[in-house]
Order: structure tokens, then C-alpha cells, then sequence
């Protein structure tokens, strides 16, 4: 890292609380910013990690008029739910606060409240949607429509998520209301524009020549943002949720989420340190990093920094932005409102004691810099096979072997061999790509190498045998193989802390270190002879394939759940004329038999009394119904369909049912007894 700097600001993107966070908020943003900031903590430097919820925006209202609560209840239970699940997953913020805190509403307040008074924004009055209906405008999430550019339906006002592109409410084609359904009206309304047009040029120099080095994924959004051209943004909405505009006159309207969530880093760092907070944020010897996903790209690289530079007072624009990619769930797009997500609250339930797990696989698969999938098999298999069979499998070894030979004392390293030293220098030469890897954000790249030094020690216990010398009688030198396995236990202790920090706690215990510092990964003395291990405990456990299956399971069924609710009607079929309906002889029959057709799990032939006669019909329905159920009861089928062969039964008719949202069919049957043979008129 570059001298220059004296202290890093972590930002993690403020997740929205309107629902609890997901494997693809820790992969894109909090793990990567945990792993970064603990890497800097152990090597001694001043960092700070700001997180929040952000709690404004249209996300938390729709949310809370679908559950009929109050915008507040939501943000307190998600609140909640987020800020105990990333303590439950180590996630080491400084502080994680919330922007309806009374600090933010005041930050957030006086910022605008100076951009107003400086001139930095223009009062524009416009057109815009208004549902009549619900009494309000449409932004944002609240209307929604077809995308002017790739013309995907369901478009949000802000954003469609298809091609990515950031959108104005009134550029959507076919707009309706996500309130009523409603086709939006137009009416005029006035709000303050940040006119981002004024900042072009700064913000060429600054991102496209001054920062080359940042992620091309980041670099390449900005610059085509850049080479569009930057137009004014409004900065208020017509809500009643929000931080209102600090204006006079400006009654029903607040700042727009997107202007104040931002500022809630500054509140927040304000909360956490309100005597020194200013060092972190005006100093040009504070490095700020901003971590977020991919969609969050342009409003911490071209809007935050533009009201920042037009805040003055020398605010420091971020210095880095590693945005991620997305990160899928089992081949597909993770979603909140399908519930196609694996929400960590319910992980830390369903796999107690093994939140480094988690933390590994969202690293080892971590979309750097394409999207990635996250499957439970890969899950399975990189705990049982990399985690287990690698690292808690070396480490243990070089326990239980201290154990059996020396008691569980550490023992002299007398007389180094080249082995013993060239081993100990390759975990050394991992650790430093390790440290060039997370200088540079490639934390899957640092996460490999940290594994190299587990990688290492293995090959060495296997080459050296220390078991089969001890049987010689060389205590000597199984004294030497084992203090070096011993040291290499305790770098791996380190380098692994930023990555895993519970397994590295139970392992410096084991190995009875003090505090660490990031220096000491590499040494060869970071146990000293004579020191008394504590008992071998396992690292990590196997994962069985009941607990994945039950995860598979879980999914499936939200799958499921997620079908039913997005059932739709079909569509009318086109008109049939009436005298070709009247050809249809519908009838009502009764069952007299019913039973399996034998070698065909779907199908049921029925012994019907049609009021003329006995005939037999084949239905598909055994699938929903047990045959026994369905004697003496009633149905409804077509009697003057030609007769078809099925299984070598001859079916007379068709008996009519319904299909469900979830596929199942449902037998159509007179509401009350009706005579066998009526027709059904
Ligand atoms: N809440 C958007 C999101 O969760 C937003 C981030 C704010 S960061 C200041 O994707
Ligand atoms: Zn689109």
C-alpha cells in the first residue's frame, strides 16, 4: 500500500432494510470488506468500518404497505435481523448504525441544506406520474413498465434490473402504478436537481486518468456513464418517508434515498467517533474505500463524489471503489421477493459453529470480477475436501503427533534440515503473495495462497514421516519436523484470521499465542520451545448430504411457493361459436368403480353410470386422487368424444378437472346430487 496514507475509511454499502441479507450482500460487499479491514487491523494501521442499514427509499414503503405495517416496523425488524446476523458472522464493523438515527437526519439535513444554500442545485418544475388512485407520485420502484432500451418488461421507475441501465420514471414505456395497477397521469411537480453535468470534466480527469488502477468492471461503468454525457439528477421525491427537504416550502417532499444514504457513512463515522471523525473523512492522508456491488457503481463513483466536491471543505473522495459482480444462487438470479436466496440469519441457525464455512466458500467463489454461482454441492464439497481435508486435517496432525511424542510441548528445533527450511520458506513466499493479493482486492487470489501454506505443510508431514522416525528412535529430529510443522501451524493461524476468523481463534489458543500481528506470518518462531499446546480439537467438521439435501429442499420448495404466487390466469382462448359449443354432450355421471390401471402411475379407469348405461373412462388424475375416494361420488365428463385406447383400455369421454396454480387438479363434481345422465346446460 502506498506510504502516503496514515488512516483507510471502510464503507460497506448500507443494505436496504427491507428484508434480511443474503449470501449475495456478503459475497459482493461485507465479506470482502471484513477480510480487507482485519488484513489491515493485524498489520497495526488506523481503520475504521462504517456499516448501517439504509432505511428510506420506495424498497422499505412497498414493502411495508404490502404487510400493512408501518414503514418503521419494517426497518426495526430488519434492522434487527441484519445487524445480529453479521455480528453472528463476524463481520467486524466499527460500528453499524441506521439512517432514521436522529445523527443522520441532521448530517443528511445540513448537507443538502448547504449544496441549497451554495447554489449547487437547480429548481426545475416537471411532468411527472401521479396515481390517482393511491394519491401519490410514482418514482423509483413505484412504478414500473417497459425498459426504453431492452424493452424487458417490469422495469423499475429507477433502474431495470435486465440490462442494468438507470432510468427517469417517465422514460418507461406502458408505465403502471406497483401500488393499484393503475395507468399513471401526468402532473406537475417541482424538485431539486443535482446538475451532475457541472462535475464532467473534474470527473474525467479524476476516475478516467487518476484512477486507471481501479477494477475494470468499475472503470469501464464510469467510463461510459462519462462518455454518454452527465445530466442533472433530482434529489428530492414526493414521499412521506425520507428525510424531509430542509426548504422552506418544500412541504410532502424528502431527500431522495439515493442523495442521503451516502451521507450515511459520514453519520455514522460521526456516531462511532464523534470527537475525530473529521480526520477520517477531510484528511488527504485518510484513504476512503468504498465496498459495493456492481449496481451501486454510479452513485459512489459519480454522484456521491460530485456532492462531495460540491459540499467543499475538503471531503476526500473515495480513493478505491472493488465493486463485485453478482453473485447467482443454483443457476439462478438470487431474489428477495421470489425468496431465491440463502438468507444468513436462517445459516446461522441451520449450520451452528460453522459461519468460516460460509465465509470461505463465498471468498474461494467470490465474483471479483464476473458473476458467479454459489451451489450447495460446491458448498459440501469445499468444506469436506478443502477445509477438513487440507487445512484442519494438517494442523491436526502436527497436534496430535506434539501430543503423542512430546507431551503436547512444543519441542527444540535443533539442527534445521533443507527440507524443514525450504518449506518453511514457501509458506513464507505465500505469505507475501498472500499480502500482494490483498493490497490489490484479489481476495480469492489471497485466499489460494493462504491455503498454499495448509497445502505445503501436508506435502511436508508426508515427505518427512516424522511417525516413522519416531519408530527409529530419532526423537531429535521428529523434535525438528514437528516444530516446523508447529510454525507453520501459527503463520497459518494468522494469515487465515482476516479469512476465518473463528478457526483462527481456536487455533491460536490451541497453540497458545498471544496477540498477532501480521508480521508474523512467514516467521519460523512464532512458538517458542517449551510452550504447552492445549488439546487437538477438530477445526471444521464433514458436512453430510442430509444437511445439503435439506437445503436443496428448501429451495425447492420456495420454488414452488414462488410459482403459485406468480400464477396467472391464462388467457382467454379465442371465441368458439355457439353451435359448435352445443355439440359438446357434457354430462354428469356417477362413479360405480374406480381403480388403478396397473403399470401406469398417472392414470385411473373408472366404472361409470351414465344414465343410459355403464361406460368406462381413463383419467390422468391418479396423481391427486386415491381411487377408493372417488366410488359413489359424482363427476362431470364429455360423453360424445370418440373412444381412445389407453393401455389397452377403451376410454368412452373425458372427465373434466380443474388445474391449479401449483399444478394439481381438482375433479369437477355437481354441487349437489344430480341424476346420472343430466346434461350439463
Ligand atoms: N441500499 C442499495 C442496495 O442495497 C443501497 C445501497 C446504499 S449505499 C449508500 O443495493
Ligand atoms: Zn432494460
Amino acid at each position: 500500500m502506498s506510504k502516503e496514507f496514515k488512516r483507510t475509511l471502510v464503507t460497506t454499502a448500507l443494505p436496504y432494510a427491507n428484508g434480511p441479507v443474503h449470501i449475495g450482500h456478503l459475497a459482493g460487499v461485507y465479506v470482502p470488506a471484513d477480510i480487507y479491514t482485519r488484513f489491515l487491523r493485524l498489520r497495526g494501521e488506523d481503520v475504521v468500518m462504517i456499516g448501517g442499514s439504509d432505511e428510506h427509499g420506495v424498497p422499505i414503503t412497498i414493502k411495508a404497505r404490502k404487510e400493512g405495517v408501518t414503514p418503521q416496523d419494517i426497518v426495526d425488524r430488519y434492522h434487527g435481523i441484519i445487524k445480529d446476523s453479521m455480528a453472528g458472522l463476524g463481520i467486524s464493523f466499527d460500528i453499524y448504525s441506521r439512517t432514521t438515527s436522529k445523527m443522520h437526519s441532521a448530517t443528511a439535513s445540513e448537507f443538502f441544506r448547504r449544496l441549497y444554500d451554495k447554489g449547487e442545485f437547480v429548481e426545475k418544475t416537471s411532468m411527472q406520474l401521479y396515481d390517482e388512485e393511491a394519491g401519490q407520485f410514482l418514482a423509483d420502484r413505484y412504478v414500473t413498465g417497459e425498459c426504453p432500451h431492452c424493452h424487458a418488461d417490469g422495469a423499475y421507475g429507477d433502474q431495470c434490473e435486465k440490462c442494468g441501465t438507470s432510468l427517469n420514471a417517465t422514460d418507461l414505456i406502458n408505465p403502471h402504478s406497483a401500488i393499484t395497477g393503475n395507468v399513471p397521469v401526468m402532473r406537475e411537480t417541482r424538485h431539486w436537481y443535482l446538475p451532475l453535468d457541472r462535475w464532467q470534466n473534474f470527473l474525467e480527469k479524476w476516475i478516467l486518468e487518476d484512477h486507471k488502477e481501479w477494477k475494470s468492471n468499475v472503470y469501464g461503468q464510469c467510463k461510459s456513464w462519462l462518455d454518454l454525457g452527465l445530466q442533472p439528477r433530482a434529489v428530492s421525491r414526493d414521499l412521506d418517508w425520507g428525510v424531509p427537504v430542509p426548504v422552506e416550502g418544500a412541504d410532502g417532499k424528502v431527500l431522495y434515498v439515493w442523495f442521503d444514504a451516502p451521507i450515511g457513512y459520514i453519520s455514522n463515522t460521526k456516531e462511532f467517533l464523534p470527537d475525530s471523525w473529521e480526520k477520517y473523512w477531510k484528511d488527504p492522508e485518510t484513504r476512503v474505500i468504498n465496498f459495493i456491488g456492481k449496481d451501486n457503481i454510479v452513485f459512489h463513483c459519480i454522484v456521491f463524489p460530485a456532492m462531495l466536491k460540491a459540499y467543499g471543505d475538503n471531503f476526500q473522495l473515495p480513493d478505491n471503489v472493488p465493486a463485485n459482480e453478482f453473485l447467482n444462487l443454483e443457476g439462478d438470479k438470487i431474489s428477495t421477493s421470489r425468496n431465491w436466496a440463502v438468507w444468513l440469519h436462517e445459516y446461522l441457525v441451520d449450520f451452528p459453529g460453522k459461519q468460516d464455512t460460509l465465509r470461505y466458500v463465498l471468498t474461494a467463489n467470490a465474483p471479483e470480477t464476473k458473476d458467479n454461482d454459489f451451489t450447495w454441492r460446491d458448498f459440501q464439497a469445499r468444506n469436506n475436501s478443502e477445509l477438513v481435508a487440507i487445512l484442519g486435517n494438517f494442523v491436526n496432525r502436527a497436534m496430535v503427533l506434539t501430543h503423542k511424542y512430546f507431551e503436547g510441548k512444543v519441542p527444540v528445533a535443533d539442527g534445521i534440515a533443507e527440507t524443514d527450511s525450504n518449506a518453511l520458506a514457501e509458506v513464507a513466499a505465500a505469505g507475501r503473495a498472500l499480502t500482494t493479493a490483498l493490497e490489490g482486492f484479489h481476495f480469492r487470489e489471497a485466499l489460494k495462497e493462504a491455503m498454499n501454506m495448509a497445502r505445503t505443510g501436508n506435502r511436508y508431514l508426508q515427505e518427512t514421516e516424522p511417525w516413522k522416525i519416531a519408530k527409529s528412535g530419532d526423537m531429535e529430529r521428529v523434535g525438528v519436523i514437528l516444530n516446523t510443522a508447529l510454525q507453520i501451524c501459527a503463520s497459518i493461524a494468522v494469515a487465515f484470521e482476516p479469512f476465518l476468523p473463528f478457526m483462527s481463534g481456536k487455533l491460536c489458543k490451541m497453540l497458545g499465542m498471544g496477540d498477532l500481528c501480521w508480521d508474523m506470518v512467514g516467521k519460523t518462531d512464532n512458538v517458542a520451545a517449551g510452550t504447552q499446546l492445549g488439546e487437538p480439537e477438530l477445526l471444521f467438521e464433514k458436512i453430510e448430504d442430509e444437511a445439503i439435501q435439506a437445503q436443496i429442499d428448501k429451495l425447492n420448495a420456495a420454488k414452488e411457493a414462488n410459482k403459485i404466487n406468480s400464477w396467472k390466469a391464462a388467457p382467454q382462448a379465442p371465441d368458439v361459436d355457439f353451435d359448435t359449443f352445443m355439440k359438446a354432450d357434457l354430462r354428469v355421471g356417477t362413479v360405480l368403480e374406480c381403480e388403478r390401471v396397473p403399470k401406469a402411475d398417472k392414470l385411473l379407469r373408472f366404472l361409470i353410470d351414465d344414465g343410459l348405461e355403464k361406460r368406462t373412462i381413463v383419467s390422468g388424475i391418479a396423481a391427486h386422487y386415491a381411487p377408493e375416494t372417488l366410488v359413489g361420488k359424482q363427476v362431470v365428463f364429455i360423453a360424445n368424444l370418440p373412444p381412445r385406447k389407453l393401455r389397452g383400455i377403451v376410454s368412452q369421454g373425458m372427465i373434466l378437472s380443474a388445474e391449479n396454480a401449483d399444478g394439481s387438479l381438482t375433479l369437477l363434481t355437481p354441487m349437489a346430487q344430480a341424476t346420472p345422465g343430466a346434461q350439463v346446460k
